[in-house]
């Protein structure tokens, strides 16, 4: 590391399902953050590491911002904008399939009011029409005072080289904050948790992911090297926890079986997985519970 080195936080903004995670995963090369179909998938920050030339760059996944109803709501909107707060400077990424609806113009305009740097990403351009990304990006030029516009695809990789380029040059002069190796902070207790549940959230439907968190309770290596871990999944309602059990048991055995050959291929090991499903009414209350979902309760 010389004297020529930078370092700094970038934070990833947007509406829930944007594809913040698929660009963080995407930026760093790395499976860090969960990823899937559904809108709320990410429920705390998640840090993904990359170096590029002199620069390391802090990049922060974060929960989509939308109206809270529950307590758990309210902690993930909070660590989402508490991530814009603490970063060197934000990217507000915008499914550019959707459009800039009258949620993306409030996260704009509340991003712009912390007086930030920042920058806007148009995803999933892959899925429009090329030529209206320009009319799209000249809008929403109007919305805050967006030091660059990129127009890429996380899902393909398209139009990413330039943002790597530009995070490298953009990021304050000063030395590494983490090893040069380390490709996030992520414990792989909560990691495990996380794989977990992106598989819930991939094989349920409705309200039952939205009533479902994952905890580890126990993760010891094993003599042979394998990993054996038991987590826990709470679940809302008493309903919920027969639909992830399903019938004789068939959906939790398939939840089980995914998350331990994801688990397994990244922490490059072999993983013995233990799944208990428990109900708990009024977990997504619980200061307990969303704290060890990764947040910090903004109520106490
Ligand atoms: N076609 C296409 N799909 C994408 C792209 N980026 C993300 N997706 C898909 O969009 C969905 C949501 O992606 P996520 O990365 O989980 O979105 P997110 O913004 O992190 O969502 P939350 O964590 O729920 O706020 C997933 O099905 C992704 O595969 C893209 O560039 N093109
Ligand atoms: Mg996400």
């Amino acid at each position: 590391m010389s004297e020529a080195s930078r370092c700094g936080f970038a934070a990833i903004i947007g509406a829930p399902n944007a594809g913040k995670s698929t660009l963080l995963n995407r930026l760093t090369g790395a499976k860090i953050s969960i990823v899937t179909p559904k809108a709320q998938t990410t429920r705390a920050r998640v840090l993904g590491i990359f170096l590029r030339g002199q620069s390391q760059v802090l990049l922060v996944d974060t929960p989509g911002i939308f109206t809270p109803k529950r307590r758990l709501d309210r902690a993930m909107v909070a660590a989402a904008w508490g991530g814009a707060d603490e970063a060197d400077l934000a990217l507000l990424i915008v499914d550019a399939k959707a459009g800039l609806t009258a949620s993306i113009r409030d996260i704009a305009t509340k991003l712009a009011a912390t007086g930030r740097r920042i920058n806007l990403v148009l995803n999933k351009v892959d899925l429009v029409d090329r030529a209206g990304l320009l009319p799209l990006a000249q809008e929403a030029a109007t919305m805050a005072p967006f030091e660059q516009v990129f127009m890429v695809s996380a899902a393909t990789g398209d139009g990413v080289e330039k943002l790597l380029d530009y995070l490298a040059k953009a990021v304050p002069p000063g030395p590494f904050l983490y090893p040069e190796d380390d490709l996030t902070d992520l414990p792989d207790r909560l990691l495990a948790a996380e794989i977990v549940r992106e598989q819930i959230f991939l094989q349920t439907r409705d309200e039952v992911p939205y009533g479902t968190t994952v905890e580890t309770e126990s993760f010891a290596e094993q003599k042979d090297g394998s990993a054996r871990i038991e987590a826990v999944i709470y679940v809302a309602r008493a309903g919920h926890k027969a639909i992830l059990i399903g019938a004789g048991g068939s959906r939790i055995r398939d939840i089980g079986a995914r998350a331990r050959r994801e688990l397994g291929a990244l922490l490059d090991r072999k993983v013995h997985l233990f799944l208990r499903v428990k109900e708990r009414p009024g977990w997504d209350e619980e200061a307990a519970r969303i704290r060890a979902a990764g947040l910090n309760d903004p109520t106490v």
